[in-house]
């Protein structure tokens, strides 16, 4: 059964709960399950130059996908990455930074605008000691007022290690001293507030590994369920948290179940045939959620 892993099949304990279905019927769900088991999720990470964001998708996903400079901005275009697993593949769309020069802002926000509506979601990097968030404000503003969704945004403080006061960061344990924790929570307040987060904005760092978990979990969430399980896949093992695999296995099961609702809405169906298919939805479901690690 674990070849379908790597082929992209339904297994076969699937295919029993399905052969009770009508021919059509079990035909189209299995057809839109594979679609959803192929899906390729587009993530992008935009935000200023020096952020972080290559790091960060370097972080999150392996193998490491991006470049990274420490002086100078160098993401100059759209820097599409894939990461691969077996036959599945996730996407990275990493964004030069906003905010380097006017002519290349210009440039770059129009990029943006471009792209906005092809991503699942946006991974938006604000600096954790940076104080001045205008270019990231009115940029992220013009993308709402050109109709980007506020939910597709997952804000993320990075470099949080280099919050104030630095000096005292806890380099044994890679994590932040009680004042550099208690900044940390402020300005995740703020930018919470600044930007009306739907999302919860999270400090991580990179470099120090501090709060990577939590925020994998966090971009879970953020994710539509018909995304979830397929960015799950790509996440380095540390990342697949527990939680991480609940909320993306929970996340297919409900896309599993609006497949099935839609297939069937199709059926003509008697009193007798409805209660069938209601039985038969349970179980299709139960066995979704028990052969999800199969899949993803
Ligand atoms: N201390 C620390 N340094 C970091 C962290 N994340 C990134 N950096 C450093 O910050 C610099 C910029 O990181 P990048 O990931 O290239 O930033 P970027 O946002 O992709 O920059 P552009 O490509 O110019 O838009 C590099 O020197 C990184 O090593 C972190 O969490 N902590
Ligand atoms: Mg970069």
């Amino acid at each position: 059964m674990s070849d379908c892993t790597h082929t992209g099949q339904i297994p076969d304990v699937l295919k029993q709960p399905l052969s009770c279905l009508p021919g059509a019927l079990s035909d189209t769900l299995v057809e839109r399950l594979l679609l959803c088991v192929h899906y390729e999720p587009v993530i992008g990470i935009m935000g200023k130059s020096g952020a972080g964001k290559s790091r960060l998708c370097n972080t999150l996903f392996s193998p490491p996908p991006a470049r990274v400079d420490p002086v100078r901005g160098c993401t100059r275009h759209v820097h599409r990455y894939q990461v691969t697993r077996g036959p599945r593949t996730l996407h990275i769309a990493d964004f030069p930074g906003i905010a380097e020069t006017p002519a290349l802002d210009r440039r770059y926000r129009r990029l943006y605008r471009a792209w906005s509506s092809r991503l699942d979601l946006i991974v938006w990097a604000l600096k954790a000691d940076d104080r001045a968030w205008k270019d990231d404000l009115r940029c992220y503003r013009e993308l709402l007022n050109t109709g980007a969704e506020p939910e597709r945004f997952l804000f993320v403080l990075t470099q949080a290690d280099k919050m104030e006061p630095c000096r005292e960061w806890d380099n044994a344990n890679h994590l932040p001293s009680p004042r550099q924790a208690e900044n940390l929570r402020a300005k995740t307040e703020l930018a919470a507030t600044l930007f009306a987060t739907i999302h919860p904005v999270i400090a991580v760092s990179a470099t120090e590994n501090y709060n990577l978990e939590l925020w994998a979990e966090a971009l879970i969430k953020a994710l539509p369920v018909s995304s979830c399980s397929a960015v799950s896949r790509h996440l380095t093992p540390e990342l697949r948290t527990e939680c991480v695999q609940q909320t993306a296995r929970e996340g297919f099961v409900s896309v599993a179940g609006a497949i099935f609702d839609e297939a069937a809405s199709v059926v003509q169906t008697s009193g007798r045939l409805l209660y069938q298919l209601q039985r038969l939805r349970r179980r299709f479901l139960a066995v979704i959620r028990a052969v999800w690690h199969l899949l993803f």
